[in-house]
């Protein structure tokens, strides 16, 4: 509404109420005075009391759009991470300590043994490990002491030897060769033309020492079985020796004899045994 068309209302207004209050008495000079310059200048304008601006209407503030809290993913539910139990660290044990043990008092042990170290000592499997070395020696059946076989040593101007390899103990403390013999003989009951004998040589380092001559001669008892024993002397010397057993036969040209041998054997002993 422009201004002047209010101002001509307001005039139009107060026409009005001026006939009004002409027509009332209530005009005066005086109210003339206070209206007119009002009628004649114009009511000023009632300063429009401001009309409740509208509320400006509630701009909407975006609602919030929902946003989609996002569903948490599974998460993995932690695998139980196995703690390390520590393996114990072994403890160091302790090192025994040797407890000594009592050393014992040596007792003597007491030595007790007898043993025959000539191997096939009655011939009866033949000559093995018996080896004739010289001269001519049978293996008979007849003309034996024990068992089914002898050797025969003799004739006439014959030299013969058999011979066998023995050992000696290392405990041995004494020692007794043996051997059994039957004689028939035409030479001499009195003179030595004729022997056999057995014979043990030392033969260690190489050596070759006689340890024992026992002999029968042509002389001797004939015609029956005698069982020869000689002792060894000072076996403690002879420990561990190898032995050389030599059965010897030995006679002159003339007028023969002859010497069944059987169970020849070199026994070693210590303690109260008796070789
Ligand atoms: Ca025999
Ligand atoms: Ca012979
Ligand atoms: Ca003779």
């Amino acid at each position: 509404m422009s201004r002047a068309t209010v101002r001509r209302g307001l005039r139009v207004i107060v026409l009005v109420a001026v006939a009004l209050l002409a027509v009332t008495g209530v005009t005066t000079l005086a109210d003339s005075h206070i209206y007119l310059p009002l009628i004649l200048r114009g009511v000023p304008a009632a300063t429009p009391t401001p009309s409740n601006t509208p509320a400006p209407p509630a701009t909407p503030t975006d609602a919030p759009t929902t946003t989609n809290t996002p569903t948490p993913t599974d998460t993995l539910a932690p695998t139980d991470t196995p703690t390390l139990t520590p393996t114990s660290t072994p403890t160091a044990t302790a090192t025994p300590t040797r407890t000594p043990t009592n050393t014992p008092t040596l007792t003597p042990t007491i030595c007790n043994i007898k043993v025959q170290v000539i191997q096939n000592p009655g011939f009866e499997t033949g000559y093995w490990p018996w080896v004739v070395t010289d001269g001519l020696v049978f293996h008979v059946t007849s003309g034996v002491a024990h068992g089914q076989y002898a050797l025969v040593f003799g004739g006439a101007n014959d030299e013969e030897r058999v011979v066998q390899r023995v050992e000696v103990p290392v405990w041995a403390e004494t020692g007794a060769a043996y051997f059994s013999w039957k004689m028939y003989s035409d030479d001499s009951t009195v003179h030595i033309y004729d022997s056999f004998n057995l014979q043990i040589w030392d033969m260690y380092a190489g050596g070759y020492t006689n340890v024992l001559v026992s002999a029968v001669y042509n002389c001797d008892q004939r015609a029956s079985w005698y069982t020869r024993r000689e002792y060894l002397g000072n076996v403690a010397n002879l420990r561990g020796h190898p032995l050389r057993v030599v059965l010897r036969g030995s006679n002159d040209a003339v007028y023969d004899t002859w010497w069944c041998i059987d169970d020849v054997q070199l026994v070693f002993a210590c303690g109260n045994q008796v070789p």
